[in-house]
């Protein structure tokens, strides 16, 4: 039976048309204690979902749902190591490295845990000698500049991470993030690095991904203009699970930092693939860090389903989803450091759920992951949220901030969370027309009607607020890790497969397909019309100026 046949599927379907025309202005006229029963906490984080399409009975039919679902036996499931990567036969232990030194778990008769300490310390001696000055180039000068050479989950976790951590990283060493098969990105960035006093970390699980290892040769052909073979080793290490294609390219597996297939691209900023937010912030900070995401596992491993804030989170996903029909969804961070967490959650969370067969390869019966977008505020208040207070689609927001600055100045932060605060009140409460009206009191009568139905806003708009006392590295590792086992409880109620994407394979083989056949002269393969067309003016061949 599909989840969408069980019981408590059909209760939520049920029950979403009778909470249909309900306002929320209304459940919090009806209920003082709103706020009180839709709340969480855990230590240094507070989680407010009161303002959301939900009341007791909502909560209690997700509930069911997740049991309908089998989530606690599936979460205890990932956690143990069995392979709940279906199609990749793997187990899925992001989870393993962030446990404590001495913990245990064993995959296959080995202790992983083990195994990700070892690296760890491996990472720790290498790191703590880059940053005391001890490592040194090959001119005897100590290291100014790191380049991470990577892409997707080994490019979007470590950039998002050494730039929200940047109050704690060290002065003296400046981070460049090269992903782009685009020449212009490496371009840009070895125009203001030195070869001497560079290291470059190529960061790729696989070792085989073309954008890295063409940024990869490229980095070292520049390297060797000004430099030997010899001097490879102190300038270029790699973190991979291929100690094979790491040879191959040139870098001894003695400066190679190991990490293993059961970690999944985009889960990886938590192994060696975070060995620049290791080089920003210290071993220490970065050990900090893993605590953060080990918290939130506990959390997430040990709460009851109605207060475990993952499960109730990634429920409310679900109910917007399938039971609402809103297809999107934001983050929006009122807090600078976190500029790049919402591009990183898109990838979380759109490679992970934008699934449309189950586990068993039957197309799904309803929707699956939405779109997952945002932007830092105050930023967006002045570009997009027009739409989120007054356009025809309603998107659920999370809110992010902290309750401290990390920069005190003057009285900005008190503005920054008062504007935090009346974006939720607002899109929460709306205004009338007659409250517009009011507004307009000033203006003689015609002019009021004519102004008042544009400034009226619906309101009813759900958001989460999700505030923590202040970014540390072990507030962003209970922030990742949050969104993390939220993904997997979406994954669990849709029976999709999560941690594979088979949606990225076919544009790669179209690509390499279409590499040779843009080379002038070279025969153009079987192509629709459009595609053919472009490749012919892309060679140059057909020179008719745009516009004509
Ligand atoms: C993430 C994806 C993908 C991957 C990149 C880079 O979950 O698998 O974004 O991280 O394609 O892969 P490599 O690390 O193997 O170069």
């Amino acid at each position: 039976m599909g989840i969408h046949q069980t019981p408590a599927w059909q209760a939520l379907a049920e029950h979403a048309r009778q909470m249909q025309r309900i306002h929320l202005r209304q459940l919090f006229a009806e209920d003082p204690d709103r706020f009180t029963r839709f709340h969480r906490r855990i230590p240094g984080l507070l989680v407010d979902f009161s303002k959301n399409w939900i009341t007791d009975r909502t909560l209690a039919l997700l509930m069911d749902l997740a049991v309908a679902a089998d989530l606690p036996a599936r979460r205890d499931a990932m956690l143990r190591g069995e392979r709940i990567n279906s199609t990749e036969k793997r187990a899925v232990l992001h989870t393993a490295l962030r446990r404590p030194r001495g913990a245990s778990l064993l995959l296959d008769g080995r202790d992983v845990v083990a195994d990700v300490h070892a690296v760890l310390d491996q990472m720790e001696h290498w790191v703590e000698a880059v940053r005391s000055g001890a490592w040194r180039g090959y001119t005897d000068r100590p290291i100014t500049d790191v380049v991470n050479i990577g892409i997707g989950g080994s490019d979007l976790g470590p950039r998002m991470a050494v730039h929200a951590l940047g109050a704690y990283a060290a002065k003296h060493l400046r981070f460049h993030f090269v992903s782009n098969i685009d020449p212009t990105h490496m371009a840009r960035v070895l125009e203001v690095v030195l070869p001497e006093t560079t290291v470059f970390l190529v960061a790729s699980k696989t070792f085989t991904t073309q954008e890295t290892l063409a940024n990869a040769h490229a980095a070292r052909a520049w390297f060797l203009r000004s430099a030997t073979e010899a001097d490879i080793a102190r300038h270029f290490v790699a973190m991979s699970t291929n100690t094979e294609a790491v040879r191959a390219f040139g870098i001894d597996p003695a400066n190679m930092f190991g990490f293993w297939d059961w970690v999944g691209g985009r889960y990886s900023v938590w192994s060696a693939i975070g060995l620049s937010v290791a080089l920003a912030i210290g071993m220490e900070g970065f050990r900090e860090f893993l605590a953060g995401g080990h918290d939130m596992d506990t959390h997430f491993a040990t709460a009851p389903l109605a207060d475990n804030i993952p499960v109730i989170l990634g429920l409310l996903r679900v109910w917007y989803r399938d039971f609402c029909g809103l297809s999107s969804c934001a983050v929006l961070p009122y807090d600078q450091y976190l500029e790049h967490f919402p591009s990183y959650l898109q990838q979380l969370d759109m490679e992970s759920n934008g699934k449309g067969v189950t586990h068993a390869g039957v197309p799904v019966q309803y929707a699956t992951g939405p779109v997952l977008w945002g932007q830092v505020g105050t930023n967006g208040q002045h570009a997009f949220y027009q739409l989120l207070h007054q356009g025809t689609s309603v998107v659920p927001c999370d809110f992010l901030a902290p309750r401290a600055p990390l920069h005190p100045l003057g009285d900005q932060h008190r503005m920054l969370l008062a504007n935090f605060l009346a974006q939720t009140e607002a899109l929460m409460r709306g205004r009338t027309l007659e409250e517009a009206r009011q507004a307009l009191r000033h203006l003689p009568e015609a002019e009021r009607e004519r102004l008042a139905p544009h400034k009226v806003f619906p309101g009813n708009r759900p958001s989460t607020s999700i505030v923590y006392d202040r970014l540390t590295p072990r507030t962003l590792g209970r922030l990742i890790a949050l969104y993390e086992h939220m993904v997997f409880v979406q994954g669990v109620i849709w029976d999709i497969n999560s941690f594979d994407q088979m949606g990225v394979e076919l544009g790669k083989e179209l690509a390499g397909a279409l590499l040779p056949e843009l080379v002038p002269g070279a025969a153009v393969g079987e192509h629709d019309a459009s595609t053919a067309a472009l490749v012919r003016y892309l060679r140059a061949e057909d020179d008719t100026p745009a516009g004509d």
